[in-house]
């Protein structure tokens, strides 16, 4: 079958409000990015991917939409988001768009109509229950902390929010609620959007029972009854039918503790319902006991395992998947798997070439491609993010000592993601000539944009060879994929292979040497090969039988 056009792709994704500010008001803008096209022209990706830029009171920073028709001022006017579309299509680059459409902000006139009475037609757009007994209808909780029912004083039910208390599910059993949607869909299409990234688009379907939770493992907090949920697959088809179909878009899923079984049933074409997915089970690897609010080192050996069983199991079932390390919800890479102090450099290009020549669309999240850490921000007054804080008056509640919840955040808030772009070593790293809306993070003047450009042995050219490695090699995009040394403890190696050729991509995982073999079953060393890329100025000149330096990463052809 001949590749789609998103298969052969690299994209970059923009948190607007932390990219390049050109008004001076400390918030990134939809201006800020048609500067900085050609910058990522140098990089090589195809399409950007742009969190949400629409009318939102940005309580979750966008996520929380008002109106699905118009720009959040702050990042310009729809004027500015027509000449990005131009910009971008003028130098090849596709724009895909982020859609929320399991909930609205509270703020969404739709909302707004739906509160005002229980006659209003407007009610059933959204999840309203009575509650039991002077409690919340079921004991749900919201992924942000807390009910995930709110109660409204003045009708006296509950609605249902997931996420934020200013987050309101949507109710997708309702027709009209999906028609509205395909419609404003279809109009940001004809704009000429090449596509979508859905805001976990695998939660829009509860089980219309709304039961009680009584599962322990994890404590029971409603996701069986609305993960994956039982007509998902039905509504992603339909809106397929009403909004993709016949058009050259992609579209690209969030999937919320999915399944293998469901994210191929997803995006596997026949199925007709999405073209890829986002999955973040090996993004889960340092959450002790599942437990994403503690500290603890990340677990190599299930790593490996995970992200190897969906390059198989996706494969197998005929599905695509996303590839990405990095997102505006995850910390920085480098400070997670890597080192962001001695090995910067090397553990950064080590985790890229890890991932990317894996089987699947590779997706680089904003500063990732010069080595961005995380910010290691040391008072609460320094973090933004509705997540981060509302687990701070949780944890402080319950009696954890501040020093404690500090080191957590430092670690697992999502605003480790969200410092602005560190372009240059100027006062605020380029940023803004205002006052940041979060801080920049104090490393600024060794790691930044400029500085990475005018090395030619960057993380940044590292990220930019990938991606042509990734356009020569067509067994990049189609070979299967084995891992090798399952059980290493450091090393991370595997081999893409199709019918003409094979590619073996070995890398170390840790700080400290190690002796590499090829298993004595794996016979492709006739000697014709090459080393096509590496992390260390001498690239090795022994692949097999050989000792791998700190952070080592070698790809071999
Ligand atoms: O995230 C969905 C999601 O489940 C997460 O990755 C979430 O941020 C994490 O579980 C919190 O621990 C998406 C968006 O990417 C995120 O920024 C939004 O806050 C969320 O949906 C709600 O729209």
């Amino acid at each position: 079958m001949e590749d789609k056009w998103w298969q052969k792709s690299v994209v970059y994704q923009i948190y607007p409000k932390s990219f390049n500010d050109t008004t001076g008001n400390g918030v990134g803008d939809i201006q800020g990015i048609i500067e900085k096209l050609d910058y990522l022209n140098e990089l090589g990706i195809d399409v950007i991917w742009l969190t949400p830029i629409y009318a939102s009171p940005q309580n979750d920073n966008g996520y929380d939409i008002s109106d699905y028709f118009s720009i959040h001022p702050e990042y310009g006017t729809m004027r500015d988001f027509e000449e990005l579309l131009d910009e971008a299509h003028r130098k090849n680059i596709k724009v895909i768009m982020d859609i929320v459409v399991n909930h609205t902000s509270t703020e969404h006139e739709w909302f707004k109509q739906s509160k005002s009475s229980l006659q209003n037609p407007y009610r059933d757009f959204y999840i309203w229950k009575e509650g039991e007994a002077g409690e919340p209808p079921t004991n749900w909780q919201s992924k942000f902390g807390g009910s995930a029912w709110q109660l409204d004083e003045k009708t006296g039910q509950y609605y249902l929010h997931l996420f934020d208390v200013t987050q309101a599910d949507l109710n997708w059993e309702n027709e009209k609620v999906r028609e509205e949607v395909y419609q404003m869909m279809n109009f940001w299409l004809d704009k000429g959007v090449d596509g979508f990234r859905l805001d976990v688009i695998n939660l829009i379907s509860k089980d219309q029972r709304y039961p009680n939770d009584d599962g322990s493992i994890p404590p029971g907090d409603g996701r069986k009854f609305y993960t994956d949920g039982p007509r998902v697959h039905e509504f992603l088809r339909e809106m397929n039918h009403n909004v993709f179909k016949g058009r050259q878009t992609m579209t690209v899923g969030e999937m919320s503790s999915t399944t293998l079984e469901n994210c191929i049933q997803y995006s596997n074409p026949n199925n007709e319902e999405l073209d890829m997915t986002f999955n973040f089970h090996h993004l889960k690897v340092d959450y002790p006991n599942g437990e994403k609010w503690a500290k603890a080192d990340f677990d190599f050996l299930q790593l490996k395992q995970i992200l190897s069983k969906w390059q198989t199991g996706m494969q197998q079932g005929g599905g695509w998947n996303a590839l990405f390390w990095c997102n505006h919800d995850q910390p920085r890479v480098v400070s997670r798997f890597g080192d962001d102090g001695a090995y910067h450099k090397e553990s950064a290009k080590m985790l890229a070439t890890t991932i990317h020549l894996m089987q699947g669309t590779p997706y680089i999240y904003q500063g990732e491609e010069f080595g961005m850490t995380n910010p290691k921000f040391e008072t609460i007054d320094q973090y933004r993010d509705v997540e981060s804080l509302n687990m701070y008056k949780m944890k402080k509640s319950e009696g954890i000592p501040e020093e404690e919840i500090l080191e957590i955040l430092k670690e697992k808030s999502r605003d480790n993601s969200r410092t602005p772009i560190q372009w240059d070593s100027s006062e605020n790293a380029g940023f803004t000539t205002g006052k940041p809306w979060i801080g920049v993070a104090d490393n600024y003047q060794d790691i930044n944009a400029a500085k990475a450009i005018s090395d030619n042995d960057s993380v940044f050219h590292h990220y930019q060879k990938l991606i042509s490695l990734r356009k020569k090699y067509q067994v990049v995009t189609d070979g299967t994929y084995q891992l090798l040394l399952p059980d290493d403890l450091a090393i991370f190696a595997y081999i893409r292979e199709n019918e003409e050729e094979w590619m073996l991509v070995v890398n170390n995982f840790y700080d400290k040497a190690v002796q590499f073999g090829l298993p004595a079953e794996i016979d492709i060393m006739d000697g014709s090969g090459d080393v096509l890329l590496s992390n260390y100025h001498d690239k090795p000149d022994v692949i097999d039988h050989t000792e791998l330096r700190p952070y080592e990463s070698f790809v071999y052809y």
